[in-house]
């Protein structure tokens, strides 16, 4: 289904915006992760465009003690992106105006809600919370202007997971094709390794897991071996090349090697397509930066998230590209060796494994907020199955709570298996809560239930492969 940016939903976002150029005291909340911090990118940068004096907070999780803080620090009037649909039969109780830009499932309504959800449009896959802050961002503006933030509305949906299946679909297109007019976005098939603007070569093929392919993913020398088939130097005088420096014939030699060497090794043919898809180049980023492509780009402000560092993302979303960068940069780092050493533990202390489904319990060796990522890396573990889903447990904030994980493959997702419906079940069969995607999802459950839940994880992995 295609936006229809001339229709109800433009009609909204218009009602939205008209009201929020006479705000009064405006208070800009959005959620921590990398759709959230996009969402807050485009519609500060709007709001600032149009001359609406704004401050922004953000938060992991939107609940009472946020809008008792809200209410207490008297702003007039709140806009809420990427989430508040789900609270707003209690936001609206609250002594300010609500303005919501949110794609999750509403509890309650109020004047002023742009969620594609409500006007048809499947907010889980075909637009994100910065995709929905970007169409507020075009009503703020009467004519073209602000297409240019469709770039990072790209990042958010990217950072959603919303290109899965090879590329962005529905309503999300239209962002795309408004970048892309604007002169902000390319959109072209591409290999999907991860790294193609800042990885050294042998090791953005070296680093590939999502798709593991025998004797090239974690082992340097047969990656080297490859680019060298390929007929593709892998240095130049300044050092290791990266995709990036490739020319477009280079990049088809190594594409085609890749697949010959894939198939050669057994891969099968579902994944070997897997290994190319659509990827977005911001255009107006500085080639081989990260924010040069949409997915290193919500990798960085992921790792900003994780560390409880939104403000480090926001800055870099609004443009800063001197202290925050640095800083978020760094926090990249850290955030890479905190998951080598989670993957590390995980090697070290093995796995359990059941008929349908394989787990382990890092306690509080791995943060909560980086264990799901270590439970999907762990499938380059020669110890771990690929035939079966990992749930990952990790002591959670709360006291007497468990931060479950879990990670699937495409080809299992291929076989039925959605883990966002596996979280949900599960975790309220044993008194938690929980759900996410199908191939990525997440639940807290009481910490006592650990065995219970495992049990229940693996009947419905079970009827859901058969
Ligand atoms: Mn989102």
């Amino acid at each position: 289904m295609e936006i229809d940016l001339d229709g109800s939903f433009l009609e909204r976002a218009h009602e939205c915006a008209e009201f929020l150029r006479d705000a009064g005291d405006l208070l800009l909340v959005s959620h921590i992760d990398a759709d959230g911090l996009t969402s807050a990118g485009v519609a500060s940068t709007a709001l600032d465009r149009a001359g609406i004096d704004h401050e922004t907070r953000f938060s992991k999780q939107l609940d009472d003690d946020d809008l008792d803080q809200i209410e207490e620090d008297g702003y007039d009037v709140v806009l809420f992106t990427d989430f508040g649909s789900g609270l707003l039969d209690e936001v609206v109780e609250r002594d300010f105006t609500p303005v919501v830009a949110d794609h999750h499932q509403p509890n309650g309504d109020c004047d002023y809600h742009l969620n594609p959800l409500l006007f048809d449009i499947d907010g889980s896959s075909e637009l994100s919370g910065a995709g929905t802050a970007y169409v507020l961002a075009r009503a703020l503006e009467e004519d073209d202007d602000n297409r240019d933030l469709a770039a990072l509305a790209v990042v958010g949906a990217v950072g959603d997971m919303q290109n899965q299946g090879g590329g962005l679909t529905g309503a999300n297109r239209e962002v795309v094709r408004e970048g892309v007019e604007a002169g902000v976005l390319e959109a072209k098939q591409d290999l999907l390794l991860f790294g193609r603007q800042t990885r050294p070569l042998p090791k953005l093929l070296e680093y590939s897991t999502d798709v593991f392919i025998p004797g090239i993913s974690k082992n340097s020398s047969g990656a080297k071996e490859l680019l060298e088939k390929a007929g593709v130097e892998a240095k130049n005088g300044d050092g290791w090349r990266r995709w990036v420096d490739l020319s477009g014939d280079e990049r088809d030699r190594v594409t085609n090697t890749l697949f010959r060497e894939c198939a050669k090794r057994g891969v099968d043919s579902g994944q070997i397509e897997e290994l190319v898809g659509e990827t977005y180049t911001l255009l107006n980023e500085e080639p081989g930066t990260e924010m040069r492509d949409a997915s290193e780009f919500s990798t960085l402000l992921n790792s900003t998230a994780r560390y409880e560092r939104a403000d480090v993302g926001f800055a870099v979303c609004k443009g800063d590209r001197g202290e925050a960068l640095a800083e978020a940069r760094d926090l990249l780092n850290g955030h890479r060796s905190n998951l080598r050493a989670g993957v590390e533990f995980v090697g070290d202390n093995g796995v359990t494994k059941l008929d349908n489904l394989q787990y382990f319990d890092a306690g509080d060796e791995i943060r909560d907020t980086i264990v799901g990522i270590v439970a999907g890396m762990s499938y380059s573990l020669s110890e771990v199955d690929r035939s079966k889903p990992v749930i990952a447990f990790a002591d959670a904030d709360g006291e007497n709570e468990k931060k479950v994980s879990s990670r699937g493959t495409k080809s299992l997702v291929r076989q039925g298996l959605n883990l966002a419906e596996v979280m949900s079940e599960c975790s309220s069969a044993v008194g938690g809560d929980g759900g996410g995607h199908d191939i990525a999802a997440g639940a807290t459950i009481p910490e006592d239930a650990v065995d219970e839940f495992v049990d229940e994880v693996d009947t419905v992995v079970a009827e859901q492969i058969s």
